[in-house]
């Protein structure tokens, strides 16, 4: 299955655990890493008050289920130091989100596929745009026409 994660950090040398995380990931059994978008800066949003982001996605082909892939993101971020005791949208050194998982939707406890905010975020949408110009988003429509919703609401 072709899937995409969403990577940020906002703590710490951003890009080398980003890029570690990468790593990481790609040495996860039934992972392959396939592209990597460009890092970029972003402003922060939902919680304005901490430090600017690096932000960039990842597309993987995986022979892993969207629940054993979420748990091998989190075991990735664990190993990395990455602990969930701030705010819910506060600085972290490193996060890793399931975007997409092929066409599916899947609404479990603890895994929303697409990401659930993933539609009305710029700095997710546009790495994904990046890897692919022609995806949609199952259920939202094509990343083109969210983009552009985006920037003239
Ligand atoms: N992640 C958040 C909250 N806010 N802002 C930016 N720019 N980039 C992020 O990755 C980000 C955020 C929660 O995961
Ligand atoms: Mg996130
Ligand atoms: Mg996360």
């Amino acid at each position: 299955m072709r899937a995409y994660v969403g990577i940020g950090a906002n703590l710490g040398d951003r890009e080398a655990t980003m890029r570690e995380a990468l790593a990481r990931l790609g040495e996860v059994e039934g992972v392959r890493v396939v592209a990597v978008s460009s890092f970029r800066e972003t402003d922060p949003v939902g919680l304005l008050d901490q430090p600017r982001f690096l932000n960039a996605a990842a597309e993987l082909e995986t022979a892993l289920s969207p629940r054993a892939l979420l748990d091998a993101l989190l075991a990735v971020e664990r190993s990395l130091g990455r602990t969930r005791d701030g705010s819910r949208y506060g600085p972290r050194t490193i996060d890793l989100d399931l975007l997409l998982y092929g066409e599916e939707i899947v609404a479990e406890p603890g895994l929303t596929v697409p990401h659930p905010r993933l539609h009305e975020r710029a700095f997710a949408l546009e790495p994904l745009h990046e890897l692919d110009p022609e995806l949609a988003l199952p259920g939202r429509g094509p990343l083109e026409t969210l983009l552009r919703n985006l920037e003239s609401p």
